[in-house]
């Protein structure tokens, strides 16, 4: 029985459409901020960040990448990314750190530019505009990927991962979809997955 730490329209979109969608037991303990900041979530995650993952032993992992590989390895089936220690497996890794470290990190300076400035508001706008310019160029790299999926044919949980960051562009995905048509289709696809739909709606 997984417990996941979550909260409407965040990183743990993709956690918990992954968690569904392999049926694995699991509850969802919504976080708002307030709950975020206090002493009881600290323990739980120290970054104070969503979302977090506790595990059947009680153990709690956070990082949205590292719990979707998690949680992803776990399954006999591999029905959301290859057998671990496959080259397959190796490009799926490598495409999560990609999501996460490089668009997600860019997301995030779009979402809190103020936090990435010493300026006030005068440097906060800037902030902002690289970080969504960023995220353009980081999805001009995975567009020349996709075939139609990260991994090729078989869509996969990085696919759900790249589609939850897309949600989130400003001033909005439309943006994103006019400029890269692969990326569309792939959203597209991802979207009309009904369990993908579920979680999106619960998450709107
Ligand atoms: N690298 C982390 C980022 C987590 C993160 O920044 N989560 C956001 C929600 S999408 C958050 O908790 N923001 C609250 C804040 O930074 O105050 C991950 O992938 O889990």
């Amino acid at each position: 029985m997984y417990t996941l730490y979550a909260r409407r329209g965040t990183g743990s979109i993709a956690p918990q459409i992954v968690l569904d969608e392999l049926g694995l037991p699991h509850s969802i303990e919504w976080i708002d901020r307030d709950a975020a900041a206090r002493p009881s979530y600290l323990r739980i995650n120290p970054t104070g960040k969503i979302p977090a993952l506790k595990l059947g032993d009680d153990s709690v992992i956070f990082e949205s990448a590292a719990i979707v590989i998690h949680l992803t390895s776990c399954d006999p089936a591999n029905r959301l990314a290859p057998p671990v220690g496959t080259a397959g497996h190796a490009r799926f890794v490598q495409w999560m750190v990609f999501l996460s470290a490089n668009l997600y990190e860019a997301s995030l300076r779009g979402y809190y530019p103020h936090r990435y400035t010493a300026a006030g508001a005068a440097g906060a706008a800037g902030v902002k505009e690289q970080g969504f310019a960023d995220a353009l160029r980081h999805l001009g790299i995975i567009e020349a990927g996709l075939s139609p999926f990260l991994l090729g044919t078989q869509p996969s949980a990085a696919d759900i991962y790249l589609y939850m960051l897309t949600t989130w562009h400003q001033p909005s995905p439309a943006v994103i979809h006019d400029r890269f048509p692969a990326l569309k289709s792939l959203c597209a696809s991802i979207a009309t997955r009904p369990i993908v739909a579920k979680v999106m709606a619960m998450n709107g």
